[in-house]
This record gives structure tokens, sequence and C-alpha cells, in this order.
């Protein structure tokens, strides 16, 4: 790849098409868009509002996941989404729309801090060089944005409203019988005046400060909590659970997270985990992306059974097996929890088994030997299916509630506290990791669903479990209750209804998906709008007093710990800053002035992201995060979009349960509380595909740079040596990063947006190949040269009407071009308007100007600057961009017809001329109406059509 590329050739033509040329227009026009505003959408009031009449029209808004303004500057892989938006909302402003593009930064961030750590700049100082840099290079891609709506998450004016709509959430509680969010202060007056009795009866204002602040804790939708989180020493930072990866390590820098108890923030999102499962039937979203939400919601029907213990009184399970009930043999107890003191008796019971105790003298020791070693894995580690199974016996039986048994309780780490109630009943017979369980500690083995595969129902010859939905109960008859003969179903049915008629059990829907850790241990996000009084209740900062800014400090960077340090805890930069924490303020609530302190967590890296589609639309309101009638008029729900939202998002995979997850959950408090009509941000989502490139490696398997290595029969070398090639991400650190910059230099923008959009379908992923780029340069070469004369510069058309030819595949070009664009279907759009300019190159001649002009109208979204130029070339005064889409003449774009053969009884009737896309029903219709046919059927019924359309019909008569 060290050849010159051919376009670096000089121009032997003064007014061909080249890279220098490209250049030229390309800056120009840009800096006149700038200029002009061209791409300025209105909204239909406020600051952004005009008289140009945009607003009367439909809209369109589309969108790009926004960028992540990193230091290392954009490589050609990073804009292939951003041009692909740029065209389709190119094409829809063409098409009628007033069309909102735009796009911001996700400023916040670890990287920011992680550099200013190594180089003491200050994050907001790098991030800003960054963002300039990289506003610099999406310019020079023609990217038709409306800079007046350019946001970033750091700007103080941004992030006022992140921490006002914290407010908003903190003040806000869930009530599941209205199934939606309302104001705390309805819960407060509900609790005032008796309608709603207290948690111990007392009356409302006979409570403490402190006593009511922790009632309306268990409600609010944004609360502090003392609870088991996720804690990385070597990150320095606590994360959330769509943070940590399926192996229990950081998503970033891939450290080892541990469970720690700690206060910290959360969201309560489980309280909306049926709404965003429901209504994600009606998003236009990748089914894969629809399906990653639902098994991250994880939503599992069964039942809560309630087991006799002791004086305890009873331990709850969840089962979603609850037809096996007469089958439960044993209990688990997840090693946490809390029961396990008060069952626990002094000494083990007569007779107790040698294996069940561990060696441990009491139930006590075992407990606390065990709980010791349980504490040190992580969730993913105690779940591990081959894993063997440990435990040990807690020294107390239960009831079974159906059978009467006494079945002992065991703890052991494969039973998770964070799931359903932290207890299982055991069905070792149903249930893989049960049996493995009772192999392992010689428990009873009880078939109660009969094996559909062979086997008996005795249990000792089994060497796993059998687990199934679609078979019988057996085995299952108790003193008033059998389920014997029911499928799964049913016996689920009745049995549950057994349950609640005693009340020791209920049917119940469990969720996989758990509260949102909201806190983080870091400097570089916004600092919550939170202080806490002298008895450590939290309150939010009136909004007269946002933004609550960071402070500036000298010591930002995070304090980390080895990363195996479990016993290590956070703490946060903001808190090394007295004077910003220990604060006397009058928050409004008729307090006066009071001492506070200021909580120093700062909001994870996704909270700007959760909402900042809102902020686009009404970037510079003082008064809220988003006028309610803008919001309305480009994310309100319409026909086809019952919940609003945006009309195209785009961006990667990769944030399917996090980004995706929490912004949908945000909109819909939002949404709840009043402040927008759109419950959904994002109606329809598309995951572009990656862009990946060649790495070339040497004989240790470090990369060399792809630049540099040859191709010489067949193999790959690099000075001198060979070296291997497999195809990978592009990237700095695999020394195969092609910048947009040399692609620019060496053929223009425009060649490089129609190279990516050409690569291949927009959602698959596509390996770059600088040395194809130079056929999309060809092809604009010879669009030029099909209008403009390349030594005199002057535009070659003539007037009057084009041959039928030349219209047909005009029109046809129109026609597939606009079907494609509407369908993000780039690359055929591409490939289709290759063949008319072919077309047009074959044909000779100069072009009629109608036709110059649609071919140039064709081409702008795709090519702008190109197209801008050679629409005024042809003497238009206004932009290409907003002219009219070509529209096609239907009368040239059906294909020439074929010929049909109508039989009956296999004879040939007629002959109809049809069009070669005719349905087979609309060739029936024909068939069947045609006066030869209803002549020779002479009233005869039909008994039988047989249809292959275009070609054939065979009527057989009755
Ligand atoms: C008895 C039983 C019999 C079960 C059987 C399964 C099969 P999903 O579908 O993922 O919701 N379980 C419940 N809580 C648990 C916890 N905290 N840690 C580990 N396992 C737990 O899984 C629900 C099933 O997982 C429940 O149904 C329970 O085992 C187990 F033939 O109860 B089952």
């Amino acid at each position: 790849m060290s050849e010159t590329y051919p376009a670096a050739a000089e121009p032997a033509a003064p007014h061909r098409y080249t890279a220098a040329m490209a250049a030229d227009i390309e800056a120009r026009w840009q800096d006149f868009w700038a200029a002009e505003g061209t791409y300025e959408a209105p909204n239909p009031s406020g600051d952004l509002a005009d008289d140009s009449g945009l607003t009367a029209r439909p809209k369109k808004y589309v969108m790009d996941m926004f960028p992540y303004p990193s230091g290392a500057g954009l490589h050609v892989g990073h804009p292939l989404g951003y041009i692909a938006t740029d065209v389709f909302a190119r094409y829809q402003r063409m098409s009628g729309y007033n069309v909102l593009h735009t796009l911001g930064f996700d400023a916040f961030g670890l990287p920011a801090e992680q550099y200013a750590v190594q180089t003491g700049t200050h994050p907001r100082v790098s991030t800003e060089a960054n963002m300039v840099t990289m506003t610099a290079q999406l310019r020079r891609l023609g990217l038709g944005h409306d800079k007046r709506r350019s946001v970033a998450t750091m700007d103080p004016d941004f992030y006022k409203w992140t921490q006002w709509i914290f407010v908003q959430i903190f003040n806000s509680w869930y009530d599941k019988d209205a199934d939606r969010a309302r104001p705390i202060s309805e819960l407060v007056a509900e609790f005032e005046s008796g309608g709603r009795p207290t948690p111990d009866g007392r009356p409302w204002d006979a409570l403490s400060a402190r006593e009511r602040a922790d009632i309306l804790g268990e409600y609010r939708l944004a609360y502090a909590s003392d609870a088991p989180v996720n804690w990385a020493p070597g990150l320095g930072t606590v994360l959330a659970n769509e943070e940590v990866t399926a192996d229990g390590r950081s998503e970033r820098g891939n450290f080892p997270v541990f469970k720690a108890k700690l206060r910290q923030w959360n969201m309560r999102i489980t309280a909306y985990a049926d709404r965003l499962l429901n209504d994600l039937d009606e998003l236009d979203w990748p089914e894969a992306i629809k399906q990653q939400q639902r098994n991250w919601i994880g939503r599992s029907e069964g039942a809560r059974v309630d087991f006799a213990v002791g004086e305890a009184g009873a331990i709850t399970v969840f089962t979603t097996r609850q037809d096996t009930l007469f089958g439960a043999t044993y209990m688990v107890l997840a090693p946490e929890h809390e029961l396990i003191e008060k069952i626990v008796p002094a000494a083990w019971p007569e007779g107790t088994h040698q294996v069940w105790t561990g060696g441990h003298a009491t139930p006590a020791d075992a407990v606390t030997a065990y709980r010791k070693q349980a504490s040190s894995k992580s969730d993913v580690e105690r779940q591990a299916e081959a894993k063997d199974k440990t435990g040990v016996f807690t020294g107390a039986y239960a009831t079974n509630p159906v059978s009467g048994e006494q079945v002992p309780v065991f703890i052991a780490d494969y039973v998770l506290m964070g799931y359903g109630t932290g207890a299982i009943m055991a069905v070792p017979a149903h249930d893989s990791r049960d049996f493995a369980f009772a192999r392992a500690f010689e428990l009873p083995v009880r078939c109660v669903v009969e094996p559909t595969d062979g086997r008996s129902t005795d249990t000792s010859e089994w060497d796993d479990a059998f687990a199934s939905y679609d078979a019988t109960i057996v085995n299952s008859t108790g003193t008033d209750i059998t389920l014997d003969g029911l499928g799964v179903v049913d016996a689920k049915a009745r049995i549950t209804a057994w349950l609640s008629e005693r009340g020791i059990g209920e049917g119940t829907v469990n969720f996989r998906l758990r509260d949102w850790l909201f806190s983080r241990q870091r400097y570089w996000g916004e600092p919550f709008p939170v202080v806490y009084d002298e008895d450590g209740i939290a309150h939010t900062l009136p909004e007269s007093m946002l933004p609550l800014e960071l402070p500036e400090v000298d010591d930002y960077s995070p304090r980390t710990f080895d990363p195996d340090d479990a016993d290590s805890r956070p703490e946060t930069p903001l808190s090394r800053n007295e004077s910003w924490v220990d604060v006397e303020l009058d928050l409004g609530e008729g307090e006066g002035v009071k001492r506070y302190r200021r909580e120093t967590n700062t909001m994870p890296n996704w909270a700007g992201s959760c909402w900042y589609e809102l902020r686009y639309l009404d970037p510079h309101n003082s008064e809220r995060p988003v006028d309610p009638d803008i919001e309305q008029y480009w994310m309100g729900p319409r026909e086809g979009q019952p919940h609003g939202g945006v009309d195209l998002y785009v961006g990667g995979a990769e944030h399917a349960v996090l980004h995706l997850l929490y912004a949908r959950f945000w909109s819909k408090m939002l949404f709840d509380l009043g402040y927008t009509s759109s419950g959904e941000p994002f109606h329809k989502l598309y995951n572009q595909g990656m862009i990946q490139a060649f790495v070339y490696r040497d004989a240790r398997g470090i990369a060399v740079p792809a630049a540099e290595v040859e191709e010489r029969d067949g193999a790959y070398w690099y000075e001198g040596a060979k070296v291997s090639r497999i195809l990978g991400k592009m990237g700095k650190s695999l020394k195969n990063a092609v910048t947009p910059d040399e692609i620019f230099a060496e053929y223009g923008a425009d060649t490089l947006r129609l190279y990516e959009m050409a690569m291949g379908p927009l959602d698959v992923s596509r390996p770059w190949d600088t040395r194809a780029v130079v056929g999309q340069y060809r092809l604009l070469q010879r669009l030029w040269r099909n209008v403009v004369d390349e030594a005199t510069g002057e535009v070659t058309v003539v007037e009057g009407e084009a041959d039928e030819v030349t219209l047909r595949a005009l029109h046809k070009a129109i026609d597939g071009v606009g079907q494609d664009m509407a369908g993000l279907r780039f690359n055929t759009a591409i490939a289709k308007i290759t063949e008319l300019n072919n077309h047009l190159t074959k044909a000779g001649g100069p072009l009629t100007r109608s036709v110059a002009e649609r071919l140039v109208l064709l081409v702008a979204p795709l090519a702008p600057h190109i197209s801008e130029e050679l629409w005024r070339k042809l003497g238009h005064t206004d932009s290409v961009v907003h002219q009219d889409f070509p529209v096609a003449d239907p009368a040239y774009t059906v294909d020439e017809a074929v010929t049909c053969v109508v039989q009956i009884k296999g004879k040939v009737k007629a002959r109809l001329e049809v069009s070669p896309s005719i349905t087979d029903e609309e060739l029936e219709a024909l068939a069947l109406g045609d006066a030869a046919v209803v002549a020779a059927l002479d009233g005869a019924g039909i008994r039988k059509v047989i249809v292959r359309a275009p070609k054939l019909v065979n009527i057989v008569p009755a």
C-alpha cells in the first residue's frame, strides 16, 4: 500500500475533476453552507423559530449516537454511521421534510480523566481541544448538521438540566396502581391524610425527619441505599451491573469486580421493567437488540412459596416450577441470607450426615466459614455450571408445605442473594444444579415429572436432571391435593391456587433486572445536586442553585487500589475539597441558612446520554430542558409511532443494555411526570456495521504498520520478513488506522463518502481497502465529465428532451435510488447511479439539461459538494440542498411486458401482455376477466386456478 495512489496523477485537462479541484469545491461550499445556515432546521417556536415555513412540513428527526471526544482523532471507520445519517437526512430534506440533524459530544468520561492524571491537563481542557479537532475533521466530511443545536454533556448549561432531571426523579415515586411515576409530594399527602398508613401505623406527623426520609427513600425513583454493589478496586469506582462483563470483570479496564456493601445512589429502573419490556414491541429496532433487552430485563413467571421453619417463621422461595413442589427434598439459602442467623441451632441435630457439616463442630462455625469463602467469589463464578457444587447444612429443617415432609436447609453459593428471594426449594430430579448438589451431599432425588426421554422414574440410575416443560406430573399426591396426570402448565396453575388459598404462596413475576447503580467515585462527571443535613438526610438543591458546577481542584485522580484488594473501599475525588463539600445554604425549605455537606460522588457517564435527544431540540432554553411544544413537534407520538421518538437513530450494537436501556428509562420518567409527550426516545434504531482493516503481524505476533506491508507472490512482507494477515479492528494500536485526512488529500470528501456508502450493506461489517477508493473517485470524474467540458470548464448540456432509452434508464434509477435511500440501502443506490452514469457516458453526446439536473439531484445526498458545484454551474442560484428529489415517471419505469399464457385444461386459450412484476393475485384476476377465457369457460364453474406469475395461468373448470 505504499505505492502512489492513481488519483495523484497530474490532470490531463485543466477542468478535470481532481483531488485538488475537490478540495477547492468542498472548502468553498462548506464555508458557504456554514455562512448561510443551510442545514438549520427551524423550531415551531422559541429562539430557533423562523419564517421559512418549514415547520408546516412533516418532520424527520435523524440522530447519531454522539461521539466521545477522544484524543486519538478519527480514523475512516468512525464516520460510517455519520455519513449514512447525513445521506438519509439530505434525502429526506429533499423529499419534503423538515429535517433535524445535528451532533454533539458525550464529553464526560474516564479517558479524559486518565489523560489528566497522566499529563496534568485539566479534563475540560483536553476534552475541549479534542472537540475542536473532531469538529474540524467532521466538518471536512460535509455533514449537514444544524450547528446551533450541538451540545456537550460537560457544558454547565447542559448538565444543569441533567441535574435538574435528577432532582425531578428524586422527587417522584412509582405508583403501581396508576402504573406511572408521580410527584413524591402526592405520596406525602397520602401519608399525611392517613389515606396511606405508615409502615408502623403511627401518624405521619409523629415521625421524625429521619423516619420520614427513610420511608420516602423506599419509594423515590432515585434513592441512596446500603446494598452490595460492584466494586472495582483497580478502577477505584463502583459500577452498574450493565458495566460488568459476563465473567465478572469491569467492562472498562478488565479489572476484577467484588461485591461490597456501600451507601450509593440508585435509580429505580425495576419499577419500569414491564413497560420497558412491553413497549419494545412497538419500536422499529433490530430484533437482536430487542432480544438482548428482553433477556436483560429477564421476566420469569413463577410463584413465591413459604416453607415453615422453627420459630423463625418461614423461608420464602421463588420458583418457576411450583409444579415440582412434591419433589423439593431440600432447600438452599444464599450465604448472605438474613434468616440464617435466626435458624441456625446451637448444635448439629442428632445423626447429621458427616458430609453436610463440612467437618465443623457447630452449625454456626460451618456457616461462618462458608460465608467467608463465598464472599470472595463473583456472582458469575458462583453460578458457573461446570463447577462442583459446594455448600453446608445450617442444622435447620423446614416443612415442605404440600407433603409435610421435613427438608434440610443448606446454604450454598449457587444461590444468589440478588435474585428472587435469595432462597430456593431444591428439586434435584428436575434441575441440573440441584441434581449435582444432591449427588454431592447424598440428598434424595425424587422424580415428579415423568421423563419423556426413555428413562424410568427410578432416579438412582440418572446421571442428570430431567428438565422439561412438556411432560406429565407424577408422584405428586398429598392429603388434599393431587397434581398427578396434569401437564406442567395446568399443574402450575393448580398448585398456585392451592397455595394462595392457604396464604402460603402466590403467583409472582420476577425480573432479572436490578436497580441502576448511579454513583461513581470520579471527578469528571456531573456532581449530584444533593446536600446532606446534620442528620445525614439528603436534600436536593433548588433550581436556582443549578448548575452545581464541578469545583476546580488540583487533584482529580481517582483513588485506585490493588485490583485484587476486595477489602479496599472507594474514595471520591470531590471529597478532597473541603471548602466545596462543607457549605452553608438556604435551600428555601423554610429552614433558613444551615450547614450541609455536599454529595461527593458524581453521576455515571451515561447520565447525559439519557436525555440529550431532547436538548438538541431546544438547546438554549434557560427555563426548562425542552419546551413542550417543541418536543411535541419533533418527538411526539404519531401514526405508527405510538410512543413517538427520534425517527432514525444510528449507532453501534454495543450499547444494547447500557445507553439504550437507560435512555428509555429516563424517557419514560419524563413522560410520566408530564415533561414530554414521547415515552420512548428512539422509534427506529439501526446498527451500522464496523469498518474493519487488515492487521499484519510479525513472527512474534506484534502488529507492524499496515501501510508499509508489501504483497508479493501471494504473501505479505514487512522489512524483508514474512508477516501474517488477518481481518481485525481498525485502530492505532493495531497500526492499521487510515485517517480521513489521507483520503481527503488523495480524493476529497465526496469520494470518501461514496466509498464508505458503497462498501456494502450498512449493517454489515466490511474490510477497508484504500486501493478500492479510486473506483468511487472515477464515478465522480465521469459524472463531472458528463456535465462539464474538461477543456473549457463550461457545462455541455443542451435543451430538449432525451431519447426514450435514456429516459427509461433515468426514471428507473430515480425510482430505485429513492427507495434505496429511504431504506438505508446506500450501496445499491450507488450501484444504480453508477449504472445510469455509465449509460450516459456510453450514449455519448451532450446530456439534455433535464437529464443532467436530475442526475445531479440523485447524487446530491451522497456527494453534496460536487452536486452543489454542478447545480450552480447549471445556472441555479439556490442551493441543491433544498431542491426536491426527482420523482420517477411511472410511464418509464414499467419494464417491457412479458407474455403470459392462459390455459384451460392444459390448452392455450389466451395470451396476455403483463408486467414482469405482476403478482399471482393480479394475474389470476386479469386472466379470469379476459374475454377469450370467459368465452372458453362458457359459464362453467372453476375448480382450481394454478398461477405461476408472470408467465402461466392454468384453469381447471369444475
Ligand atoms: C424449583 C425448580 C425446579 C426450579 C425445577 C427450576 C427447575 P429463572 O427462570 O432464571 O427465573 N432460583 C430462584 N432464585 C434463585 C437464586 N437466588 N439463585 C439461584 N437460583 C435461583 O430461574 C428461576 C429458577 O432458578 C427457580 O425455579 C429456582 O429454581 C432458581 F425443576 O425452583 B427453581
